[in-house]
């Protein structure tokens, strides 16, 4: 298969695929197959995905014969493969890389502890094996971990790593956006709401904004109280 053929199956509203999403638009590249699925209809499940994702998670991802599964992995691939493209996303400076290597695996941090607050029914689905106390310790983990983002929000003009945005940016805004859209407190998280406010509107991040959001009713607070 040609080098430059690039698959990517989606769900709308999943933060890892989102983070693909992002880098590729910041690398200016094309995918020549998207396929976006539906979770309701166990489309994750389906053939076409366990083919490249023995997980039958999204993203799946696959350029040319070569198949990367996780989006982080994908995102790192995606600057070595199209390095010259686009925005460069891993910075030459030491210590702005240093940063952005530490934010950006923080970011997967943050994503599984949102996931266990947000998804917990679903990880759950038989009731008697779901614990009050296992709601309130994801919950306060969550409110632990959104504080600590809360100390490394830059400032307007600035990024998470620094003057650049940065792979850690690519990773961490959608789950920042996750936070948001579930109803984060502006009140107690004011850092947080103004990086979100200032980065919504970029080019990529407007442009590969997930539907599955804008279509949403409004008034999901599930994470209000965090
Ligand atoms: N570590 C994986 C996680 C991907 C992931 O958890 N995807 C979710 C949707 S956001 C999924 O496919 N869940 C379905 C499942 O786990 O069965 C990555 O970052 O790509």
């Amino acid at each position: 298969m040609a080098k430059d053929t690039i698959t990517l199956m989606c769900a709308s509203g999943c933060s890892p695929c989102w983070m693909v999403a992002l880098a590729l638009c910041e690398k200016e590249v094309e995918v020549t197959d998207y396929r976006e699925l539906s979770y309701e209809k166990q489309e994750h499940k389906s053939a076409q995905v366990l083919a490249i994702n023995p997980r039958g998670q999204l993203p799946a991802f696959k350029h040319g014969d070569i198949i990367v599964n996780n989006a982080m992995a994908i995102c790192l691939y995606l600057e070595s493969a199209f390095k010259s493209r686009g925005t460069q996303l891993i910075p030459d400076d030491i210590e702005e890389k240093a940063k952005m290597y530490q934010r950006f695996q923080e970011a997967d941090t943050l994503r599984q502890k949102i996931g266990n607050v947000l998804f917990y029914d679903w990880m759950y689905p038989e009731e008697g094996h779901r614990s009050v106390f296992a709601v309130k310790r994801n919950s306060d983990l969550l409110s632990a971990e959104v504080q600590l983002w809360e100390t490394y929000m830059p400032k307007t003009g600035s990024f998470l790593a620094g003057r650049n945005f940065t792979m850690a940016d690519v990773c961490a805004f959608p789950c920042i956006a996750a936070l948001v859209n579930y109803g984060l407190s502006q009140k107690k998280y004011p850092k947080i709401m103004s990086y979100y406010n200032d980065l919504k509107g970029k080019t990529s991040i407007a442009k590969t904004w997930p539907s599955f959001w804008i279509n949403a009713p409004q008034g999901n607070t599930a994470l209000k109280d965090i």
